[in-house]
């Protein structure tokens, strides 16, 4: 039997090159998303010249960008980072459902580990205990998720 199944943070990763993605909208929310992923990425093992940030307005532009940072820098992995709030507003259920369709097409297309670290969210609290408050940092398991799959692919490239 052939068994690929890395238990979460228990890994190394040498050599990576990870994109980040990262919506300005709600940015006090994506910016501690973003500095979780950088602490989280830098504590396992990426150099910090390996990670390439974009910033993007928000969620909506990430799977273009995502696609357009894949082909032009071609990283190991991207990961997405924003939040979409829910609000009042029915353009909750635009922004966030093509951001995720956009988001997948993008990693199925390109056969690339594209890691979804946007907040969706019912309000603004519930987005600030993600990005480093009770609910921990969505931006720092997103990069968890993201070296997970590097060593992952790499194994399967191997065997
Ligand atoms: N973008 C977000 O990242 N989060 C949101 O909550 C949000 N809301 O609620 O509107 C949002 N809208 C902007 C959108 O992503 C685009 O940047 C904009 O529509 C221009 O294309």
């Amino acid at each position: 039997m052939a068994k690929f199944d890395l238990q979460e943070g228990n890994y190394t990763v040498t050599g990576a090159r990870v994109g980040i993605v990262a919506a300005r909208f709600n940015q006090q929310i994506s910016d501690r998303l973003l500095a979780g992923a950088m602490e989280t990425l830098e504590e396992n093992g990426v150099k910090e010249q390996d990670i390439t940030v974009v910033r993007v307005p928000g969620a909506f532009e990430i799977p273009l960008t995502t696609h357009r940072l894949a082909t032009t820098r071609r990283p190991d992995a991207i990961i997405t980072l924003g939040a979409v709030i829910r609000g009042e507003t029915p353009h909750f259920d635009y922004v966030a459902g093509e951001c995720a369709r956009g988001i997948t097409r993008v990693a199925l297309d390109l056969n690339l580990p594209v890691i979804f670290g946007i907040l969706t969210t019912d309000n603004l609290d519930h987005a600030l205990a993600r990005a480093g408050g009770t609910a921990g940092n969505k931006g720092s398991q997103a990069a968890l998720a993201a070296l997970e799959m590097i060593v992952l692919f790499r194994q399967l490239s191997q065997s």
